[in-house]
């Protein structure tokens, strides 16, 4: 058994959940925050047999997008602000940042 971790945006989230329940996946869904754009992200924990893992990634590369997003660099954290001049640079987010976890043991009561 292996555990699938998933980061993806908060808009492909809802899309990707439907599509993980239709197709007969369990998962949980958990609401974090990137480290880097400190803006939301959705993890999802999908726990999963080998042989399913390959199907379970084409549903989240199938609901997950590449997007750019706009990011204003924080100022800087010592020394003068006077003549810092924050300019927005372009990211590139997505579609999906994924993990493949394998599982010792897996108990459901
Ligand atoms: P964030 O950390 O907020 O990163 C958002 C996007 O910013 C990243 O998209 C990447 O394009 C860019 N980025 C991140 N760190 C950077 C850096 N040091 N320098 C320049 N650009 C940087 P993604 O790679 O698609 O990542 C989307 C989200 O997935 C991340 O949000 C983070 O929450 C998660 N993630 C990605 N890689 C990860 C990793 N190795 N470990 C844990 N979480 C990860």
């Amino acid at each position: 058994m292996k555990l699938v971790v998933a980061v993806v945006q908060d808009k492909d989230s809802n899309r990707l959940s439907n599509a993980l329940v239709s197709e007969g996946y369990r998962a949980t869904k958990l609401a974090s925050t990137g480290g880097f754009l400190r803006a939301g992200n959705t993890t999802f924990m999908i726990g999963i047999e080998d042989e399913r893992v390959s199907d379970v990634l084409q549903v989240i590369r199938n609901n997950c997008k590449v997007r750019d997003q706009l990011v204003t660099p924080v100022s800087p954290m010592s020394g003068s602000t006077d003549s810092y001049m924050p300019f927005p640079v372009e990211v590139q987010v997505g579609g999906a940042a994924v993990f493949v976890l394998p599982v010792e043991r897996f108990e459901h009561f």
